[in-house]
C-alpha cells in the first residue's frame, strides 16, 4: 500500500504541510477503510458483551498494529517529516470506563477480533467520561473529560431506538467504534448516544441538573448517586443502554430468520456486572410484547443471558429501591414481580430472592437465577462465591458456577507499550510468542544467562529514562534514574489500601530523617482517580500528595525517597508506567480483590509483585514459585474468620506497635497539616484507628518486612533480573486470548 498517497488523499494537502492533527485524522480514516473491508461476517451465534465500560485507550498505535501497517506508517510519516509518537499524541483518549472491569472489556474485544469470533461489544457513549483528573491544593477536583471534541473514530450508523424513561420516549443512536484483530479481521463495538443531549447543561466543575435526563443521561459514567436524582439517573442509563442494547439484539435475531423465542440459539448476552443485568426483564418484556408467552420468554432469556461477577464486596453489589425502578422504568416491574414471584414460590431463603424486605431490588440475585451461567474472574474469587458469598446460590446451581481467571491483551501491553522488550523476546525465542504468548515459557532457558539478564535490565532502564522524562516535564519532578521504581496504579479504594503504601513511606520518611538510608534510592509512584462521592478515598489522595510535597522539599530525604501521584491517572499512563516498574503493588486485602489485571501487565512488562495472596496474585505466585513474588499479610480465610468473629479492633495493633502508632499519628502531625487540610488528615487517621475497615493495620508489620526484603534483594541485580525473566516467561497464560476462549468454549459456544 502507498501510505504517502492514501493519506495524501484524504488530507487534500502534503503531509509535510499538514499540522500533527490533520495526519491523525487522515490516519483514523485509513484505518476505518482497512477496517470495514475486512469486517468479519455475522454467521451463526451472535455474543455481545454488554457492559456500562470499555476503557480502550488511545487506538490508533494498536490498531496500525494489528493490521500490519505499523512499521510501514511509521516509515512514511518519519520520511515526509513527521513522528508517529507525536501523531498519536494528537489522539484524545476515550474516557469510557474507570477500571479494570472496562479495561478487562477492552481487552476481551481486541481478543474476540483476533481470534475472530462472532462477537460485539455494547455499550454507551459518555461525552464527558468519568472525569478528568485536577490536583489543587494537595486534593482531587474533577472536571468533564471533553475526549469526544476531537474524535473521529465513531462512526455514525442508521439504528436508531425509542425508549421509554418515566414514561418519556427517548431516542438511542448507534455509533460504531472498529475494533481490530491482531492479523485478522476487524469487529465493531456499538455505542449508545441519547439523541438531543446537551453538554451545556454543565456549568461548573462536573456539576449539572440531575433531573434533565432527557439532556443529560449520557453525559458521565457513574454519575454521582449520593441523592434520589442521581439514583434515578443512574437506573436511567442502565435502562437506556439494555434496551437500546435488547432491540438491537432482538433485531440481529429477526434479520437471521430467527424466532423471537429461539432467541437463544442466535445470541448469548454476556451481563458485565450488574450495571446492565436489566437487560433480563427487558428481553423477557420484549419478547412478550412480540407475541410470545411468560414461560417461553422467561426460559429463552434465561438460556441467552449469563452473568460475570466482578465483585464480592456487598455494597458494589446493586441493589435498588423499587419505588425508584418504578419511577423510572414503570414498564419493567410486572416483570421484575413476575420473576421474583416465581423465586419466592421455590424458594424461602429470603438471601436468594430478588425483592428483599426493605423493597430493594437485588440485581445479581436476578442474574444468578435468570441466566444459565455465573463466573467469578480468578481462581480464589470464584472459590470465595461458591464456598461464601453466593454458597445460598451455589446450593440451588453448582452447574452454573464458573471460573474464567481474567487476562489482558498482551498486544497493547507488551507489544505497543514496550516494543524494545518485545522485539527483543523475538530475537531470543522467534515471532511465534506474538499469537501465542505460551510461547513466553521459552524465555526459561536463559534464566542464567548473564548477557541475557544484563540486556533486560538495560530495556528496564531505558523504560525508566523514559518515564523520568515524562515525569520531569509533566509533574516537575526529577526522579533518580537508579531508584527503585515502585508503582500502585488502579482505582483508588479503601480495599485496594494506597494508604497501607502511605504507611510504609512515612516510616521510610522517618528512618531517612533519622539516618538510617535506603541503600538504593526509592521512587513511590501512585496513580489513581477517587469516585468524586468517596470522602475516605478522597483523603487518600490527600494525604498521597501532601507526602509527596513533603519528600521534595526535603533536600536531605529526596535524594533517598520521591513519591509521585500522577494526576489523571489513565491507560495512556499506564503504558508509559508498566515498563518502567520494578516492583509492582498489589497489596489488597486478601479476598478483596477479585482478580486485578494491572499484576498481570506488570509481571509481563518484568515487574516483579510485591502483594497480599488475594485475586489472581495467587495465581502468579503458583506460575512463579516463592521465589520470583514477594507475599505477604494475612490470607483470605483469615481475613473472613477476623470479619466473622467482629471483634477486629485496630486499636489493638495501634498500642502493640511502636513503629506502626508513629506512622499512623505522622498522618494528623504537623509535618503534613502544614501542607494540607488538618481537617481530613485528621478524619483520615480517625478513620484507621477506629474503624480500619480493610484491616491495613494487622499487615503492616509484615508489609514493611517484605517490603524492606524485596529492597534488599533489589541490590543484587543479576539475581534480580532472573525474577524479572521468570516473570515474563510465566506471563502467558495471562493473554486475554485463553481467557476469551474459555469462555467460548465453556459459555459461549459460538461456531
Ligand atoms: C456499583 C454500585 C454503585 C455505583 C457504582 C458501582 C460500581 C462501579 C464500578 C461497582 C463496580 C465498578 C467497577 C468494578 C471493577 O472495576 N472491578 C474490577 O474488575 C476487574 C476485572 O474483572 C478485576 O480484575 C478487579 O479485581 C475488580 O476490582
Amino acid at each position: 500500500m502507498d501510505i504517502k498517497r492514501e493519506l495524501e488523499q484524504g488530507l487534500e494537502k502534503s503531509i509535510r504541510d499538514s499540522r500533527d492533527y490533520e495526519v491523525y485524522v487522515s490516519l483514523v480514516e485509513l484505518v476505518n477503510r482497512l477496517c470495514a473491508g475486512k469486517e468479519q461476517p455475522s454467521k451463526g451465534k451472535k455474543l455481545y458483551y454488554i457492559s456500562a465500560e470499555f476503557l480502550m485507550g488511545k487506538m490508533l498505535s494498536n490498531n496500525l498494529l494489528n493490521l500490519g501497517i505499523y512499521d510501514e506508517v511509521k516509515k512514511a510519516l518519519e520520511e515526509n517529516g513527521k513522528s508517529l509518537e507525536d501523531i498519536a499524541e494528537a489522539e484524545a483518549e476515550p474516557s469510557l470506563g474507570n477500571g479494570g472491569l472496562g479495561r478487562l472489556a477492552a481487552c476481551f474485544v481486541d481478543s474476540m477480533a483476533t481470534l475472530g469470533l462472532n462477537a460485539d461489544g455494547v455499550g454507551l457513549l459518555y461525552h464527558f467520561g468519568l472525569f478528568r483528573q485536577v490536583f489543587k491544593d494537595n486534593s482531587q477536583t474533577e472536571l468533564p473529560d471533553r475526549w469526544g471534541d476531537n474524535h473521529k473514530i465513531l462512526i455514525p450508523t442508521k439504528r436508531e431506538y425509542t425508549v421509554s424513561l418515566g414514561g418519556k420516549d427517548l431516542k438511542a443512536k448507534m455509533y460504531d467504534i472498529f475494533v481490530t484483530g491482531y492479523k485478522n479481521g476487524s469487529r465493531r463495538l456499538h455505542l449508545f448516544d441519547l439523541e438531543g443531549v446537551d453538554e451545556g447543561v454543565v456549568k461548573q466543575g462536573i456539576a449539572f441538573d440531575k433531573k434533565k435526563t432527557d439532556k443529560n443521561l449520557t453525559l458521565f459514567l457513574y454519575p454521582d448517586d449520593s441523592d434520589e436524582d442521581g439514583k434515578l439517573l443512574r437506573i436511567s442509563q442502565q435502562y437506556f443502554l439494555v434496551s437500546a442494547g435488547a432491540q438491537m439484539i432482538l433485531e440481529d435475531c429477526e434479520e437471521k430468520g430467527g424466532k423471537p423465542e429461539e432467541l437463544h440459539k442466535h445470541a448469548v448476552v454476556q451481563i458485565n456486572d450488574t450495571h446492565p443485568a436489566m437487560v433480563i426483564p427487558e428481553l423477557i418484556r420484549l419478547l412478550i410484547k412480540k407475541g410470545v408467552g411468560m414461560d417461553d420468554a422467561i426460559r429463552t432469556v434465561s438460556l441467552t443471558c449469563a452473568y460475570t461477577n466482578h465483585t464480592i464486596l456487598a455494597e458494589a453489589l446493586e441493589k435498588w429501591d423499587y419505588g425508584l425502578l418504578k419511577k423510572a422504568v414503570p414498564q419493567l416491574m410486572p416483570i421484575i414481580d413476575e420473576l421474583d414471584k416465581r423465586i419466592k414460590k421455590k424458594y424461602r431463603d429470603k438471601s436468594v430472592h430478588i425483592k428483599d424486605e426493605n423493597n430493594r431490588v437485588h440485581m445479581a440475585n436476578m442474574a444468578i437465577h435468570y441466566g444459565f451461567s455465573i463466573n467469578g474472574v480468578a481462581h480464589l474469587h470464584t472459590e470465595i462465591l461458591k464456598n461464601a458469598e453466593l454458597n445460598h446460590f451455589y446450593k440451588i446451581y453448582p452447574e452454573k458456577f464458573n471460573n474464567k481467571t481474567n487476562g489482558i491483551t498482551f498486544r497493547r501491553w507488551l507489544l505497543c507499550a514496550n516494543p524494545q522488550l518485545s522485539e527483543y523476546i523475538e530475537k531470543l525465542i522467534g515471532a511465534g510468542f506474538k499469537s501465542d504468548f505460551a510461547q513466553l515459557s521459552k524465555l526459561m532457558k536463559y534464566a542464567d544467562d548473564e548477557e541475557v539478564l544484563a540486556n533486560i535490565i538495560n530495556i528496564k532502564k531505558n523504560n525508566k529514562k523514559k518515564l523520568a522524562g515524562y515525569l520531569e516535564k509533566n509533574c516537575d519532578i526529577t526522579v533518580p534514574l537508579d531508584s527503585v521504581f515502585d508503582i500502585q496504579i488502579k482505582r483508588l479504594h479503601e480495599y485496594k489500601r494506597q494508604h497501607l503504601n502511605a504507611l510504609y513511606l512515612i516510616n521510610k520518611y522517618m528512618e531517612i530523617k533519622s539516618g538510617r538510608y535506603p541503600k538504593t534510592p526509592i521512587t513511590a509512584i501512585f496513580g489513581a482517580k477517587a469516585a468524586a462521592g468517596y470522602v475516605m478515598a478522597k483523603d487518600i489522595i490527600h494525604l498521597l500528595l501532601c507526602l509527596s510535597q513533603l519528600a521534595r522539599e526535603d533536600g536531605k530525604v529526596s535524594k533517598y525517597l520521591n513519591i509521585v501521584m500522577v494526576e489523571n491517572y489513565n491507560v495512556t499512563k499506564a503504558e508509559l508506567l508498566i515498563p518502567a516498574c520494578d516492583i509492582s503493588e498489589q497489596i489488597s486485602l486478601a479476598s478483596k480483590e477479585a482478580s486485578g489485571t494491572g499484576n498481570m501487565k506488570f509481571m509481563a512488562n518484568g515487574a516483579v509483585t510485591l502483594g497480599t495472596m488475594d485475586g489472581a496474585n495467587v495465581e502468579i505466585h503458583s506460575l512463579v514459585g516463592d521465589e520470583n513474588i514477594y507475599i505477604f499479610g494475612a490470607k483470605s480465610k483469615e481475613v473472613m474468620a477476623r470479619y466473622k468473629a467482629g471483634s477486629y479492633d485496630p486499636k489493638d495493633y495501634y498500642d502493640k506497635n511502636e513503629k506502626l502508632k508513629a506512622c499512623v499519628d505522622f498522618i494528623s502531625g504537623e509535618a503534613l497539616s502544614k501542607l494540607g487540610d488538618s481537617k481530613k488528615l485528621a478524619r483520615l487517621r480517625n478513620e484507621l484507628l477506629t474503624k480500619d475497615y480493610f484491616m491495613a493495620l494487622p499487615d503492616f508489620e509484615d508489609y514493611v518486612e517484605v517490603k524492606d526484603k524485596a529492597l534488599d534483594d533489589y541490590e543484587d541485580r543479576m539475581l534480580w533480573a532472573k525474577k524479572m525473566l521468570m516473570n515474563i516467561a510465566k506471563s502467558g497464560y495471562f493473554s486475554s486470548d485463553r481467557t476469551v476462549e474459555e469462555y467460548n468454549s465453556d459459555i459461549w459456544h459460538l461456531g
